[in-house]
């Protein structure tokens, strides 16, 4: 309950920051985008992971005018990105159940592109399985809106939740994200290996692209290279890391 009052003023109070994922091409490392990642600078317990806090906005309803904020700010730095020579950088956002149930999230990101001139085909929106089946017809709905935008959508989490493969062909769906889990152990644990392999074969009959997560090892990029996944996030390449941060590598690479 401490955590829900802080959290409540913790927008007003500028306390949240996007940190920034670089996602990379896998055969060269090359930066092709980024994924931004929630911070919380706590004023007395320090930076919060979002795996601590999401929930509990979720559960009070803050995730509305937080994952707004997210938004807002997601744009913004799509602008700076063409100001500074990297509009060919895309910016995946994470979305939260709520978020996919609301009816305010086309228009807000409506007035977002509109107002700021950003191509859609820069946003990608990343909802995990579960979010997407807790309400199957909204989200068939909300995908179905994004599409007909070009906005891009991924698959988070992917093969984490409980759910059927069949949302795969009846979602519009640009993205399929390999769960960390089955990316860690692929050299070792074969049903790992064949799983990983399976599923992008499976992503790519369908017509997706996949990115796999948590990436660590050069043998898990090697591995995940020749079963022609085409991209990457994880400490191999990079650490989630503040805004400038990854604007001066992204610069110094490109
Ligand atoms: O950044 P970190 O690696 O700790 O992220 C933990 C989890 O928090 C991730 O799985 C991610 O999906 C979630 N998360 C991070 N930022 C956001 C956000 O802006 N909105 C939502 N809904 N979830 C987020
Ligand atoms: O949305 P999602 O849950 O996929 O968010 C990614 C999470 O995974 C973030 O919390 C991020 O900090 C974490 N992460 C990103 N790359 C790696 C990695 O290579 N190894 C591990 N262990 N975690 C990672
Ligand atoms: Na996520
Ligand atoms: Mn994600």
């Amino acid at each position: 309950l401490l955590m829900e009052n802080r959290l409540s003023q913790a927008l007003e109070k500028q306390e949240f920051e996007l940190y920034l994922q670089p996602q990379v091409a896998m055969t060269d490392g090359r930066i092709i985008g980024a994924e931004a990642l929630l911070r919380w600078h706590h004023p007395e317990l320090g930076m919060i992971s979002p795996d601590r806090f999401i929930p509990i906005a979720e559960e009070s309803g803050l995730i509305l005018p937080l994952g707004d904020w997210v938004l807002r700010r997601a744009a913004q730095l799509l602008v700076t990105w063409r100001e500074q020579g990297l509009g060919h950088l895309r910016l995946a956002v994470n979305l939260s159940a709520r978020q996919c149930r609301g009816t305010s999230l086309v228009p807000l990101l409506d007035k977002l592109l509109a107002d700021n001139g950003i191509a859609a085909a820069q946003l990608e929106l990343e909802i995990t399985e579960s979010a997407a089946m807790q309400d199957p017809e909204s989200s068939r709905t909300l995908l179905q809106a994004l599409r007909a935008r070009g906005i891009k959508v991924a698959i988070d989490d992917f093969g984490t939740g409980y759910s059927s493969l069949s949302y795969l062909k009846e979602f519009k769906l640009d993205r399929l994200k390999i769960d960390r889990s089955f990316v860690k152990d692929i050299e070792t644990d074969p049903n790992d290996a064949v799983i990983v392999s399976a599923t992008i074969a499976l992503a790519h009959s369908l017509g997706l692209e996949v990115t796999a997560e948590g990436v660590e090892t050069e043998a898990q990029r090697a591995f995940l290279c020749s079963k022609g996944c085409e991209t990457a996030q994880g400490y191999l390449f990079a650490k989630p890391m503040p805004v400038e941060q990854f604007e001066a590598m992204a610069a110094a690479i490109t």
